[in-house]
């Protein structure tokens, strides 16, 4: 029993020195020390042997599973540090490869838009107002002087949600809010989202304006016409020609269209600007003193001057983009232009 056990102690090891790998060696565990091992079955003879002798064989089958266990551990330890290193060797990585650049994305045109305009007003001295998008009918109409039997009030031209609630047509109701909140002076600008039920090439039901209002005491015609040259001079370029034309708002009277020359042929005349030399950019006038009696401002002691823009309009003349559904479509061969 003695020498089966040394004699199995010294195969296993010489098989064990010729084995490379984790699951070589796993088997080698199996062979001998597994449930159906050859070491488990010699331990399973010692109640054969005589009383006497079965403590020392025990014990020394004991030493046997032992060394051979350390002997397993350490080739494990071996085989697995080995291959970790091949590992490290083969996969080596170059840190200094430059990384993958993540395409940088950009504003909107529109956005764009938006946000120059709204800085050059800033600059002017006017805060940005932001009203909802969802309106009664009261501040989008009825306050605005829109009479009930006014063509803008008709289902053709405005999304109803329920007979007072409405999407809003403009954004003048962000001016209407502002005065019932506060008493003047007022110097804001609305940018923001408006809704008209009207879609073909040229109109979208949804579209974006930039509206302005000025209230103080003695503002007169001269102050709008001052500011909005301004504007167009700082936005359009210094030295673009301007001109109003006699209008009509509901809102503000006297109204004014407020022309520049045309940024394509700078006045000679061509197909952008029809061959009139002049390009429709804005409406205007001085809020009618109706305005002002519905958010209870004196319209003795305050005047104010008040416009507004159609930003997809100011897009399409300033990047010289011919169609308008290019602004919607977000195709990124598009916009990636911007
Ligand atoms: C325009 C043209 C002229 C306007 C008037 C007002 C308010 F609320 F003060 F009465 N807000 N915006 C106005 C005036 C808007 O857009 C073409």
């Amino acid at each position: 029993m003695k020498e089966k056990l040394e004699t199995l102690l010294q195969e296993a090891v010489s098989e064990l020195s010729l084995l490379d790998s984790e699951e070589s060696l796993q088997g080698l565990r199996v062979k001998y020390l597994g449930k159906k091992g050859l070491l488990t079955a010699l331990m399973k003879g010692l109640g054969a042997l005589p009383p006497e002798e079965r403590p020392i064989i025990g014990q020394m089958a004991n030493v046997v599973k032992d060394r051979l266990e350390e002997k397993l551990e350490a080739a494990l330890s071996r085989v697995r540090l080995a291959r970790k290193e091949e590992k490290l060797r083969s996969e080596r990585l170059d840190v200094t490869l430059p990384g993958r650049r993540r395409p940088m994305g950009s504003r909107h045109p529109i956005t764009q838009v938006i946000d120059e305009i709204t800085e050059i007003f800033a600059g002017l001295g006017f805060q940005v107002a932001e009203g909802p998008e969802i309106e009664q009918d009261y501040y989008n109409f009825e306050a605005l002087n829109i009479p009930k039997d006014h063509p803008a009030r008709d289902m053709q031209d405005t999304f109803f949600v329920n007979d007072s609630v409405v999407l809003r047509t403009h954004t003048s109701p962000v001016q209407i809010r502002t005065m019932l909140k506060q008493p003047p002076p007022v110097r804001v600008i609305a940018p923001g989202t408006v809704y008209r039920c009207d879609s073909d090439a040229t109109h979208s039901p949804m579209f974006h304006q930039i509206e302005g209002l000025l209230v103080d005491k003695g503002v007169t015609f001269a102050d709008l016409k001052g500011i909005l040259t301004i504007f167009v001079s700082q936005y359009f370029g210094a030295g673009t020609g301007v001109r109003l034309r006699p209008s009509f708002f509901p809102f503000t009277e006297p109204s004014a269209e407020v022309d520049i020359a045309c940024v394509m042929c700078k006045g000679k005349g061509c197909r952008i600007c029809k061959n009139t030399g002049w390009l429709e950019i804005l409406g205007s006038g001085m809020v009618d003193p109706e305005v002002f009696r519905h958010v209870s401002y004196d319209s003795e002691e305050y005047t104010g001057f008040a416009f507004g823009m159609g930003i997809e309009r100011i897009a399409m003349l300033k990047y010289g983009i011919s169609d308008m559904r290019l602004l919607f479509e977000n195709d990124l061969r598009f916009l990636s232009q911007f």
